[in-house]
């Protein structure tokens, strides 16, 4: 469709917790605004915005997805982009990515039971941008729906200011319609999902409530704003001009959050949901500009409007296997137009941009140009990822985007067919470019390849796009723990090799004392040979087997980290010494010297901070005990308790899992290294006797 300006295009983020009928809303208005001639289902696999195969496989939203509807508001035409976000917390970043590029939410909740985790987090992400929120409640065609006590509901847990703009005409089963309260009129459907409606006058038996509801929200609008305050107590009431503009300031404001309510499933309430988003969400114009810094990441407003520089962020990567890559865009400034040249600053480099398109899921549709505020995609750009800002290059500056999140959970992936490798690295790394909260790479001292995410999940189905995609099967096991080995006590080691064995000998001899340093990361070689005992040129091969021999561990085959070594006397033979005899003479020294050190194994501790609430605190820090954590302290922010301890990573491989069952969802966890600390004598000594045992069967 073709725009003039930002005045005609609204951008909704549709958020809120799974299985609130998000994406069936989505395909209902999709019908409703005549993009399809038919309702299409989660059930069915055909939504537009669940066209991930694992999204049909597994019936759920997992990445964002964007579609758009015409609609008009009898005048003008407009253009509402519509983001369906994914609603498990898992996916979180995915959401606030979503978010990040409208310009309002649309925070879905089951009318049966309006609290569910995943919306409190969508309003906390919404509050933390500033964003409007309009509240939607679902699944209205459901038995024993309360209406009031779901609207008191939203009040106690989001906002004092969580009122109804529409009311339900009839309730269960007979669910057909709402009353829209700023213009007093009824939207009555048929039940046959096309969600245009018949709009005629409310019923009679519902003009008490009306007047009730409408009065608490003019009340509400009027307190909003100082003139219409005063205009309020003059007149006694606000007239239609005065209610409309100063509700919809109201709301871009945030001093007031609008509730509206449908059954998709039957396409009710559809065509009233869309007339009170054109007439009461914010344009991109009349929304505050997105957040910039520039190249020197000072904060700028940018500049809008006609003949801005171009400005657009990266809100999205698609990586489909027919359609190939395509970047999803939202204008933030500016025209931008297809093929042009445009500017990453990021990258300090050009970035071409081709074809603009209109997107409906995955299927793009050719446009000239995307207007300021629009929200399309763009296929195969060169260099940029999600997150990276396109602009003019006269005008290079970086709009704000969430940072993923620390993964929370590691796994270690092992191809199933050997030679593999290769193929899961090109693959892995397309996946991390769709989902930038997903954290891949070699662990330099396991050599295990880890792919670490928000949960078990989010690795899982990375695992099967993996399989899905590019062939490629892995096996997924909990990562190796990086222990180390170290010394607790000075000691002399003595090495000494030699060997007759017809022609020319080996023969080479050493003596080292190894001391302890404090941290495994230190390590010292010192020369402390008077004279040529042995010769300069043998002293480096005595360091090089005894550092190789360090490396291969000498109580369960880690590396030993944190010693100083004093080379201090030796003997040498002038035909039969070489490097290589004084190389096993330096490991030879090593081990004897081990043997009397006081070796012991190290682990990595983490630090946990874990954020839950006071009702769950008890059973939280009982578990952190058993899994031998440390408390450090807790923190109150917001609603939220922050739980703070130190507990060894051996102990944390599958804690996402536990925590989510201990505290149904509602807590969430973010772990980074600590430093090393030695095991606990018991558990060394489990230890040593495994790695014996697999070194045996190896
Ligand atoms: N009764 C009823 N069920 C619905 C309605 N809308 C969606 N559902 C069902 O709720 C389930 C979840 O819907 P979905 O759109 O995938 O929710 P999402 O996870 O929020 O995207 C599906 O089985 C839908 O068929 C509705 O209006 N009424
Ligand atoms: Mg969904």
């Amino acid at each position: 469709m073709q725009l003039e300006s930002s005045d005609q295009i609204r951008n909704l983020a549709v958020v809120g917790h799974n299985d609130t009928g998000k994406t069936t809303l989505l395909a209902g208005l999709l019908y409703t605004g005549g993009v399809f001639n038919r309702q299409n289902r989660v059930e069915d696999g055909n939504t537009v915005t669940d066209f991930d195969d694992e999204e049909i496989r597994r019936g759920i939203s997992i990445g964002l997805a964007v579609c758009y509807t015409p609609w008009s508001d009898g005048s003008d035409e407009h253009k509402l982009n519509l983001i369906d976000c994914p609603g498990s917390g898992i996916f979180v970043h995915e959401t606030s990515s979503g978010m990040r590029a409208a310009d309002a939410a649309l925070l879905c909740l089951n009318a049966a039971s309006p609290t569910q985790v995943m919306a409190e987090k969508a309003w906390e992400i919404a509050a933390g941008i500033d964003q409007p929120v309009m509240l939607h409640l679902t699944k209205m065609d459901r038995e024993n729906i309360d209406f009031e006590g779901c609207i008191a509901e939203l009040q106690q847990n989001f906002d004092r200011m969580a009122l109804p703009v529409q009311i339900p005409i009839g309730d269960g089963k007979d669910f057909i319609g709402v009353v829209d309260l700023v213009s007093r009129k009824a939207y009555v459907y048929d039940r046959d999902g096309a969600g245009r409606s018949k709009v005629s006058a409310p019923p009679a038996e519902l003009e008490g409530q009306i007047d009730e509801w409408r009065g608490k929200l003019t009340e509400a609008v009027a307190e909003s704003d100082d003139d219409l305050m005063e205009a309020y107590f003059d007149q006694g009431d606000l007239d239609q001009d005065q209610l409309v503009e100063g509700l919809k300031n109201a709301i871009r404001n945030r001093a007031l959050f609008p509730v509206t309510m449908s059954s998709a499933g039957h396409g009710i309430g559809n065509s009233a949901l869309l007339d009170a988003v054109v007439k009461l969400l914010p344009s991109p114009a009349g929304s505050r500009p997105m957040p910039a810094t520039d190249i020197g990441g000072e904060p700028v407003e940018i500049e809008r409007g006609d003949g801005a520089p171009v400005s657009a962020i990266v809100f999205k990567t698609l990586n489909d296997p027919f359609t190939g890559r395509i970047s999803l865009l939202r204008v933030a400034a500016g025209r931008m137009t297809s093929d042009t040249s445009y500017w990453n600053a990021r990258r300090e480099g050009a970035e071409r941009v081709g074809h603009l398109m209109h997107m409906q899921g995955k299927t793009g549709q050719d446009v000239p140009q995307l207007v300021e505020g629009d929200i399309g995609g763009v296929a195969k750009l060169k260099s940029s990822v999600t997150g990276d800002s396109i602009t003019s290059r006269e005008r290079p500056l970086h709009l704000g985007f969430p940072d993923p999140p620390v993964a929370a959970i590691s796994f270690a992936i092992e191809p199933k067919t050997k030679g593999d490798e290769e193929k899961i690295g090109e693959a892995v790394l397309r996946l991390v470019e769709e989902d930038p909260s997903l954290r891949a790479g070699r662990d330099p001292q396991t050599g295990e390849f880890l792919l670490s995410g928000a949960g078990q999940l989010h690795v899982e189905i990375a695992v099967s796009k993996l399989k899905a995609r590019s062939k490629v099967e892995v096996i997924l096991h909990p990562p190796k723990v990086p222990y180390r080995e170290a010394i607790r006590r000075p000691a002399v080691g003595h090495g000494r090799h030699k060997k007759q064995s017809g022609g020319r000998g080996q023969f080479a001899d050493c003596t080292i004392t190894m001391e302890p340093v404090a941290t495994p990361e230190d390590y010292e070689f010192v020369d402390e040979i008077f004279g040529g005992s042995i010769p300069q040129n043998y002293r480096p091969a005595v360091e090089k087997g005894l550092l190789e021999a360090a490396a291969r561990g000498y109580l369960a085959g880690y590396p030993v980290g944190n010693f100083r070594v004093r080379l201090q006397d030796g003997k040498y033979h002038d035909v039969d010494s070489s490097e290589m005899a004084f190389k096993v003479a330096g490991s030879l020294a090593f081990k004897d010297a081990m043997a009397k050190a006081a070796p012991t194994l190290l682990e990595p501790v983490m630090q946990v901070d874990i954020s839950t609430t006071e009702d769950f605190m008890g059973d939280i820090m009982s578990d952190l005990s058993s899994r031998r954590g440390r408390p450090q302290g807790m923190e109150a922010k917001g609603n939220a308790q922050i739980v703070k301890a130190t507990v060894p990573m051996a102990e944390m491989l599958t804690y996402a899992p536990a925590l989510r069952s201990m505290t149904q969802g509602r807590s969430s966890f973010t772990m980074t290294f600590s430093h090393y600390e030695e095991v606990p004598r018991q558990i060394q000594e489990k230890i040593i006797a495994e790695a014996k045992r697999a070194d045996e069967e190896s």
